[in-house]
């Protein structure tokens, strides 16, 4: 095999296998998809402004922040695959292109850097912390929020070279994603309290996708080696699984989120007194 070095797996797929036209097809136009829903989102969150009184509108100028920087991320990572890989008609399937760019999931990672602190603290301007001090907690996220991502970067170069540099920098970020477990935990706990029944229940709706989505990540970092030792989805099907993996993760951690967070915001608005259908 050639050397390609700490290429990720969907480089060495695309050199040996190669591609089926579906399983091509079916990562660019999951990846186009990815940054056509941020800008849409983009669209939401601004027109939604005014809905929330204006100590809430951070929350959504925050989610425009992230909008903004996925959507231009997320473009680039979906150019990324389509210049990586070329039709090559006499075998009818795609192949890596040997002259240009490697493919490299790494424009996530750099989107996540801008991402997670933003995602993290957004629920702080919409909840109040009954007990613990919003400038300890929004610090905690943040240096959390970027060792977990570094850490994640460099371990992801070593994906087909190197098991114990991608399991060693792996274990060390989910160190620091356990914490920021810990710490959601808490601000979603402190922020249930004394706030109206509804609000309350979007709150257990917002832990629960927060769970299920900030998962499917390192569920991502770990596709080429899931299922058996081998890993049977060192495959175009691992492939395809991951892209879709992560933007199906990325839609719910972003968007949908940032849509709960609004909604609770609402909620706590018009239990202040602003109700944006009576507002002139
Ligand atoms: C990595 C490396 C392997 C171990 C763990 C990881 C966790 C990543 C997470 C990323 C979340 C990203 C979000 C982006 C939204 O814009 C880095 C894959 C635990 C949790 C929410």
């Amino acid at each position: 095999m050639e050397e390609i070095t700490n290429a990720n797996f969907e480089n060495y797929v695309g050199l040996s296998e190669g591609y089926s036209e579906m399983a091509y097809q079916m990562v660019s136009h999951v990846l186009t998809l990815g940054y056509a829903v941020m800008l849409a989102g983009l669209l939401y969150f601004i027109l939604t402004l005014k809905t929330v009184a204006p100590k809430y509108r951070m929350s959504n100028v925050l989610s425009g922040v992230v909008m903004v920087s996925a959507f231009l991320l997320l473009y680039a990572q979906a150019n990324n695959w389509t210049s990586s890989f070329t039709f090559q008609p006499q075998m009818g399937r795609y192949f890596l292109d040997t002259d240009g760019d490697l493919f490299n999931n790494g424009y996530r990672y750099l989107n996540w850097l801008i991402d997670v602190p933003m995602l993290l603290f957004q629920i702080l301007f919409v909840v109040s912390l009954t007990k613990s001090s919003f400038t300890s907690i929004r610090n905690q996220f943040w240096i959390s929020g970027t060792l977990m991502i570094i850490t994640g970067y460099i371990g992801q170069f070593y994906e087909v070279t190197d098991y114990l540099k991608f399991f060693v920098w792996g274990g060390l970020s989910t160190v620091f994603f356990l914490h920021i477990l810990w710490l959601m935990r808490k601000v979603i706990q402190q922020g249930k309290e004394g706030i109206p029944a509804q609000a309350q229940r979007l709150l257990q709706h917002i832990w629960i996708l927060f769970l299920v989505s900030w998962f499917l990540y390192p569920g991502a970092y770990l596709m080429p080696h899931l299922l058996g030792v081998e890993g049977t989805l060192f495959s175009e099907a691992g492939v395809v699984g991951r892209q879709i993996t992560y933007t199906v993760a990325d839609i719910c951690s972003k968007v949908i989120y940032g849509v709960l967070l609004g909604q609770v915001a609402v909620v706590m608005s018009r239990s202040n007194g602003y109700d944006h259908r009576t507002i002139q």
